[in-house]
């Protein structure tokens, strides 16, 4: 019964090495752990190893990590972790493919006395309703008797230099008390963080999503204030700044082109979906996702208005998208509102052009010289820092004469003192 081996020394086996099961696989290793990580993506593994295709054996140890596409292995393991997506479909329900999948595979090696946590984001429910009824008709084994269930849904910041997987705090739920015991006694063994805690599985598959809709929301209402306050020549920057004096109850968020990413974009229609099944509609976060799904249209407005103002037509316009990826700094694309104000702009003009330093293969030009040399219309998607420190003086220099500031990154001011047309969002 693998149940009786010390936490600290029993192996662990991370299933799905992506953005967040490779990290918890590196900070396992790094503490000493016994850790395979399985991924079903072979090229996947190559990468992680840094190792051409045709030199990856499976089961190589990288950085203290075994790595591996072969299931077998999870029988070795006390503590199988899974981390894989759970994106949704085209018409937004739940796309919960990846999760059967792997608890299939997982259930097919299922061992007395493992403890299996999921970390991706899923509706409350899902580990009652899909995880363990799979898991116990593959292995014929009784949850919480036989094996140990929690969740502890993944927090992660991409392109956060202070949070990290280690030091994140953490909440965890568990199908029972021993589940959960273990579950805490796994996470204490190698985070620096706090660990809470919660009474049900399904209060910590909702603890995530919250999290995720609360800051959709907050988005959404700075995006759609940004909206109503440019129309009345209200700068909305300097009043949520001013508002966020209050040292209690605001919390500040930022209007922008969109919202992208594989979280907050995506988790709220876990919920709503969900409740739908309970006849509730979700009205709030139905809207809230409308409001942002809506800004790439948005910044189409602001180009044709900007350019009306300084008597371009859009036919003769060359405009460049500047920002492919859906946050400053990192290279994720994923669900990236760039892509949409792209489609749409595509669909008015074939002179459109887009370049992104983390997207160089889905870049017109290698370099952003080049880009800006053949532009009238440059647009800031994603502010990344080689965009925020383009010198005005550069602008100039090649002759741009509209900027649309999609994360209202730019010096308003200089730009326009420069003789460029300015739009910002909501500035
Ligand atoms: N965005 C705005 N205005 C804001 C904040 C964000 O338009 O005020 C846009 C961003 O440009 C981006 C999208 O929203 O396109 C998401 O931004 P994000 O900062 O929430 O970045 P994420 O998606 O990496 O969010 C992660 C979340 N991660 C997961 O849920 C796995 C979550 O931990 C946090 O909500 C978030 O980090 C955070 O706190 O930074």
């Amino acid at each position: 019964m693998t149940d009786t081996i010390p936490i600290l020394k029993s192996p662990a086996c991370i299933i799905g090495l992506g953005y967040v099961g490779y990290p918890l696989a590196q900070l396992l290793a790094s503490n000493n752990h016994d850790v395979t990580g399985i991924d079903i993506n072979v090229d996947r593994l190559h990468a992680i190893s840094s190792k051409p295709r045709n030199s990856f054996t499976t089961g190589v140890v990288h950085k203290g990590v075994k790595l591996s596409n072969n299931p077998d292995l999870i029988k070795d393991a006390s503590t199988v972790v899974i981390c894989v997506p759970t994106p949704v479909h085209s018409d937004k329900t739940p796309n919960y493919e990846y999760l059967t999948k792997a608890t299939t595979v997982i259930g097919n090696n299922l061992q007395p006395g493992q403890l299996i946590i999921l970390e991706s984001t899923v509706s409350p429910g899902t580990c009652d309703d899909i995880l363990i009824p799979i898991l116990e008709k593959v292995s014929g084994l009784q949850a919480g008797t036989d094996f140990y269930v929690a969740h502890c849904p993944e927090r992660i910041n991409p392109g956060d230099s202070y949070w990290n997987t280690a030091n994140i705090p953490r909440i965890v739920g568990g199908i029972n008390q021993k589940s959960l015991d273990k579950a805490l006694e796994f996470y204490s063994s190698f985070l620096t963080s706090a660990l809470t805690p919660v009474a049900t599985l399904k209060e910590a598959e909702a603890v995530k999503i919250v999290e995720n809709c609360f800051r959709d929301i907050n988005i959404a209402f700075v995006n759609e204030l940004a909206v109503s306050f440019s129309k009345q020549g209200i700068n909305i920057i300097n009043v949520i700044n001013a508002a966020a004096t209050k040292p209690f109850a605001f919390l500040p968020h930022y209007p922008g082109m969109g919202v992208g990413g594989h979280c907050i974009p995506v988790d709220p229609y876990y919920l709503i979906e969900k409740a739908k099944d309970y006849g509730f509609d979700h009205s709030l976060l139905t809207l809230a996702r409308k409001i942002n799904s809506d800004m790439p249209a948005y910044t189409v407005q602001l180009i044709q208005e900007g350019l009306e103002e300084i008597g371009l037509p859009l036919a003769d316009a060359r405009i460049a998208v500047l920002g492919l990826s859906y946050k400053a700094n990192i290279e994720d694309d994923r669900e990236s509102p760039s892509h949409h104000l792209l489609a749409q702009l595509q669909q008015l003009t074939n002179n459109v052009i887009a370049y992104d330093p983390f997207h160089k293969e889905k870049s017109a030009n290698h370099t952003l010289a080049s880009t800006l040399a053949h532009a009238d219309v440059i647009v800031i998607a994603t502010a990344h820092d080689e965009f925020v420190s383009i010198p005005t003086i550069d602008f100039k220099k090649h002759s741009v004469r509209l900027i649309v500031d999609g994360r209202n990154c730019l010096n308003k001011h200089a730009i326009t003192q420069a003789g460029i047309g300015y739009k910002g969002v909501g500035i």
